[in-house]
């Protein structure tokens, strides 16, 4: 699937603004019919962003179930015989849509895009009502999965993840248009050799018989550089500018279908960032030199819109990652919004890209979550529907993300249980599939520290090793001497392994403003010793190549003792206000300034 696109040939139109929103408690629309007609008692909801927080109202921000978005859009006149897609960047976690009285498309998992062709439905120059039943309901055949426990005062949600389950029209909506000869996907994969460079490039069509494809590559000023011809070939880039971190250069592959007259029946652009990756035993290497991960595992998360995407604060996010000196970030706990990753690749930000399988482990229920009693692998709960589910979601994940130079890890889930044996027999089909699907980039798990070295049994198949560890606050809390020991007893062990080592998450919740000379857990001064003790236990394990702070700002969880209006760990407050751990990072990370 290609991302909406104004070009040459293709034109689109943004969906974005206020909808008519509904919620459906009692489960009826879909019976009812609720797509035939204009919503009736609905309110007024933008797009994008989550439902959640918008309506000042407790009933919806703790909502499960489906929820109806309406709007009625004019198809631009000048679409007349044009092929017409609706496109959707994410629905969290799933849904169906009709144009009109037609459901046109169902989709399942709530952070990838999907679309459906509507050609048939939709007049140029006419209007069109559409309506999207979205749910949010999460269970043990879902990826995240959660359960819905009835309660004396009702069913409630549960779920093993600890972020609030923001949901609804997050992204972008579009309508597009293209002629009815079109590309269909282009995939490019890129290569050193010396000074110069390579761009094995693939395409797909549809209805383009005798159509020919033509590729046009072009720097960064316009120029060309060189062409092509062919669905599939190999460029050379001379005097390659390599795309690294800290220097997002990229170039436009411009591929066209072209028919025997020359007419451009269809033109899309692909950049592309020119750069290598590779694991060379502890090593993580970007264009062949050793890569030092810095930074954080961040949220979409925001006051009022939630999950909802903001450009913004996009903006505004790299240029705190640059002010605090990170080079890379994790897309935990899910696929970002396609924007942040092309913005990524422009900024030449790194990038671990992730699948929304998180809380794959009712180990961590008690305390957090208040989800407790589950086995995490079993017919009843995580079982081969969900591995199904699950591999879904790596495939939409890589064949969304698959050309972005930004992304150089696969991640394929943060913390599932992994110390049994239903773990190891649920996770090595997932690696070999995604091996398959991108044999260029490393790929990993996210390991948590209920299964430490070496009890873990599914860090075998990973070609780097990823860790979330609390020693200092979950464990050890308050007791940093004890917990450094602790600390570098077991990253010794996993070093042993020799793969490379990146540390996905330590931290400390911190509440902004609370102080003590003594530094206690929770104050600012704790937050930065904690910082400090990890960094000392880092710098003497040379596999350690990579550490990103948990987390980058503080976010919104589900209610419970262990959460003070969210997880406070964020070394910048929601707000994105700095910390005292935010300066402190500042001269780690940039200490060369
Ligand atoms: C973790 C999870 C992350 C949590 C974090 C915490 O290990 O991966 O989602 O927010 O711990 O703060 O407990």
């Amino acid at each position: 699937m290609l991302r909406p696109q104004d070009t040459a040939t293709r034109e689109r139109k943004s969906l974005t603004g206020l909808w008519r929103f509904r919620l459906d408690g009692a489960g009826e629309g879909r019976s009812a019919e609720w797509f035939r007609r204009p919503l009736t008692d609905a309110r007024e909801m933008a797009v994008p962003a989550s439902f959640n927080d918008i309506a000042a109202d407790a009933a919806v921000r703790n909502y499960f179930g489906d929820v109806w978005y309406q709007t009625t859009v004019r198809v631009p006149r000048g679409w007349d015989s044009q092929r017409i897609v609706l496109h959707f960047e994410s629905a969290t976690h799933r849904a169906t849509v009709w144009v009109n009285d037609a459901e046109v498309v169902s989709h399942e998992g709530g952070y990838t895009p999907f679309e459906a062709e509507v050609t048939e439905h939709v007049r140029a120059g006419g209007e069109a009502r559409i309506t999207v039943v979205v749910n949010n309901t999460l269970s043990f055949q879902t990826i995240p999965p959660g359960v819905i426990e009835d309660t004396p005062d009702g069913k409630r949600q549960i779920y093993w993840h600890d972020f609030f389950n923001y949901a609804g029209l997050h992204r972008p909506v579009w309508l597009y248009a293209t002629g009815t000869a079109h590309l269909t996907d282009v995939t490019v994969v890129t290569g050193l050799d010396g000074a110069n460079g390579s761009i094995e490039y693939r395409t797909e069509a549809t209805d383009a018989d005798g159509a020919q494809v033509k590729v046009v590559l072009r720097d960064a000023d316009g120029a060309q550089v060189t062409t092509g011809t062919g669905a599939s070939g190999t460029l050379t880039v001379e005097n390659v500018h390599r795309w690294a971190p800290g220097d997002g250069y990229l170039y436009d592959l411009e591929v066209q279908l072209v028919d025997d007259a020359g007419g451009v029946l269809d033109s899309y652009h692909q950049s592309v960032g020119v750069r290598t990756v590779a694991v060379d035993g502890a090593r993580f290497l970007i264009n062949g030199e050793p890569f030092y991960f810095t930074g954080f595992g961040k949220h979409e998360d925001l006051a009022v819109i939630g999950k909802g995407h903001n450009d913004a604060f996009l903006v505004h996010d790299f240029e705190l990652l640059k002010w605090v000196g990170a080079n890379s970030f994790r897309a935990s706990h899910y696929p970002y919004a396609e924007a942040v990753l092309d913005y990524a690749d422009r900024q030449g930000i790194v990038v671990i890209d992730e699948t929304a399988a998180v809380g794959l482990n009712m180990g961590l229920g008690g305390g957090i979550f208040g989800g407790q009693g589950y086995t995490t692998f079993s017919p009843d709960t995580v079982n081969d529907q969900t591995r199904q589910v699950h591999a879904q979601a790596i495939r939409e994940l890589v064949a969304r993300d698959k050309n972005h130079p930004s992304v150089v890890v696969w991640s394929i889930a943060n913390e599932p249980e992994s110390d049994t044996e239903g773990a190891e027999r649920y996770f090595k089909p997932l690696f070999e599939l995604t091996r398959q699907l991108d044999p260029t980039r490393p790929v990993g798990f996210v390991n948590v520290m209920l299964a430490p070295y070496p009890t873990c049994r599914v860090s075998q198949f990973g070609d780097v090793v990823m860790l979330n560890r609390y020693y200092g606050w979950y464990v050890n809390t308050g007791e940093l001497k004890a917990a450094e020991l602790a600390w570098e007893q077991e990253l010794k062990g996993w070093a042993s392994e020799g793969k490379p080592i990146i540390i996905t998450e330590y931290g400390a919740d911190t509440y902004p403003g609370l102080h003590s000379v003594t530094p206690q857990p929770w104050s600012e001064e704790y937050q930065v010793e904690y910082l400090d003790m990890n960094h000392r236990v880092f710098d003497r394990i040379d596999a350690v190549v990579g550490e990103q702070v948990w987390n980058f700002a503080d976010f919104a969880t589900t209610s419970g003792i262990m959460r003070v209006g969210g997880n406070k760990k964020g070394v910048f407050t929601r707000d994105r206000q700095p910390k005292a751990a935010a300066w402190a990072l500042r001269r780690r990370w940039r200490r060369d300034d």
